[in-house]
Order: structure tokens, then sequence, then C-alpha cells
């Protein structure tokens, strides 16, 4: 028996502990500064532990596998100020994650839900992850006790921004970040691919919800804090006129716009040291 042990102990690596429940390096609330001299170069340097954007706690098994989500273009300062907290962000919270960037080829109007599906459905492609955080470029969060893990039901993490003193911008706001496991996200056929422009399709998937009864959690208002990155608004991503008329239109369209009716072509993957970049054709209005 005892030589058993010793063979089967050269052959599987020894098993983590599980992490801590609160993670002893938490720092709470920080003050974020933005260096615009910071370069994506100096962010990597940063960061030699994290490969391929994905990373591990190495001392023990985190309580999670966590996917992050940016829809983007044309935005690489704030990608940079963002990378540049987020990855100690997650890493203090020992987390397993790893960190997609969706980007839209072309001119043709932006669609950040459209981005988020595939995301999604891309990430899913890599590992069998427990949670996904849709999550803005210009958003940083400054309180690492709000924890980038999903909950029971579906997390909206983003209330507070300093552009909005710290408050909601409207009670049914869900958009900026936002944390949702897989079951949750395919109860609602995830984000509708119909809104091209800004506008609306955060309160799209809020309606989702609604209409599946289910209710949003949001961490306690004093550490859902986040630094937008100043910015005016991007060249095609204009306010979609349309967007109210959409959102009427939710309950009756929901079950085949969404998840199921996704169609993009993907013109490149690459595994960056800090981050996954997918670059997809997602066709036009
Ligand atoms: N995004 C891009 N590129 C774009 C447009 C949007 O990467 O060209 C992404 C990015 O992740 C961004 C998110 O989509 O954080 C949401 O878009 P947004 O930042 O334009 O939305 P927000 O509501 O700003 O933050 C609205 C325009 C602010 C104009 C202020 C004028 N007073």
């Amino acid at each position: 028996l005892h030589s058993t042990t010793e063979a089967s102990n050269l052959t599987t690596p020894p098993q983590k502990v599980d992490c801590p429940k609160v993670s002893p390096l938490l720092q709470g609330l920080r003050n974020l500064s933005f260096d615009s001299s910071l370069t994506l170069n100096d962010v990597v340097t940063e960061n030699e532990n994290v490969r391929a954007g994905e990373y591990e706690p190495p001392d023990c098994a985190a309580r999670q596998s966590v996917a992050i989500l940016i829809p983007f273009r044309n935005r690489e300062r704030h990608l940079v100020y963002l990378l540049h907290h987020l990855h100690p962000f997650l890493q203090r919270q020992q987390l397993h994650y790893a960190i997609y960037v969706i980007h839209q080829a072309g001119n043709a109007t932006f669609n950040r839900a459209k981005l988020l599906n595939i995301g999604y459905l891309e990430a899913l492609k890599d590992y069998n992850w427990d949670c996904f955080i849709f999550h803005d470029v210009d958003l940083v969060p400054e309180d690492d006790r709000n924890l980038y893990v999903c909950a029971e039901t579906p997390k909206h993490m983003a209330g507070g921004r300093n552009t909005t003193g710290y408050k909601m911008s409207y009670p049914r706001y869900f958009g900026g970040v936002t944390a949702l496991t897989r079951k949750q996200f395919v109860q609602v056929n995830g984000f509708s691919n119909s809104y091209w422009g800004w506008g609306c399709e955060d309160d799209d998937l809020y309606v989702r919800f609604q209409l599946q009864k289910v209710t949003i959690v949001r961490p306690p208002i004093a550490i859902a804090r986040y630094s937008m990155v100043f910015h005016t608004r991007d060249k095609g991503n204009e306010k979609n006129k349309d967007r109210f008329k959409l959102l009427k239109k939710t309950q009756e369209v929901w079950m085949k716009d969404g998840l199921n009716s996704c169609s993009y072509k993907t013109l490149s993957m690459d595994r960056l040291p800090l981050y996954v970049n997918i670059t997809v054709d997602i066709g036009k209005p």
C-alpha cells in the first residue's frame, strides 16, 4: 500500500487547496491614477505572471474561473489603463481568469451587445468558464472588494462611477460591467444582436431577465465604484434612433434574437501576452 501511494505521488501533481473565501491580498478602495506615458509594453513587463491573458493563483485553487469580455474598437489608450489596473486587481482576488478583447473590424456602426455575444461563444471554445464579466473598456474598478465572480442571480457590478457622483444613473441601470453565469446568460438567449450604435442594449438584457422573473443583485454602492476614463462620443457609435422602438419588442423577439442567431466571421484570434484579441466581422445594420 505504502509503495502504491508513493508511486501515485510521482505521477499526480499535489492538489491545491481552495483559495480562502476572502482573499488576504485585498486592499479595498484605491485612488486610481492614469499616466498618459504608460505603454502596453510597460503593462506586459508589470505582468509577467500572465500568459496569453490568462492567470491562475499559484498557491491555491481559485473558487471561480472567470472570462472577462471587452467590446472594443479604437480605444487603445483605455485598454492600456484597464489592463494596467485590472490584472493586479483580479490577481488580488485570487481568481483564475482570462481577458478577451472582441474587436469589431471595419468602420460600420458599432454593436457592443453583439460583440459580447461573440466573446461569450468564443471564450467557451477555450475553457468551460464558470462566470462571464461583460466589461466596458473605459471603466476601471476602484475597490477590489467588488468581487469579479458570479452570484446566484445576475450581478450588476458598475453601480457607481466618478462621472455620476458614484450613484446609479437610473434605478434599472444594467450597463458598464455585469457578471453572469453560463446558465443565466443562456436562459435569456444572451444579448440582442440588433442594437447598432449607442444605447439600450443593456436595458434590453435587463428586460430579458425581468421577463423570466429573474432578479438582479448589486454589490453595495460603497464598493461598486468605477473611474471612467474621459472620452467623447465615438465616431461610428452615434445614438441609435431606433433604440426605444427595439426595446418595446424585446418580449416578442428575445427567443429568436440572441446567442442562437449570432452570426459573424472571425478574422483573427491573437493570443497576446495580456489578452486574447479576437477580431470579427459582424456585418452592418
Ligand atoms: N466601444 C469601443 N469603441 C467604440 C465605441 C464603444 O470600444 O467606438 C466599447 C467600449 O468598450 C466602451 C463601450 O463600448 O466602453 C461602451 O461605449 P461608450 O463608452 O461609448 O458608452 P458610454 O455610455 O459613453 O460610456 C457614451 C458616450 C459619451 C459621450 C459623452 C458626451 N457628453
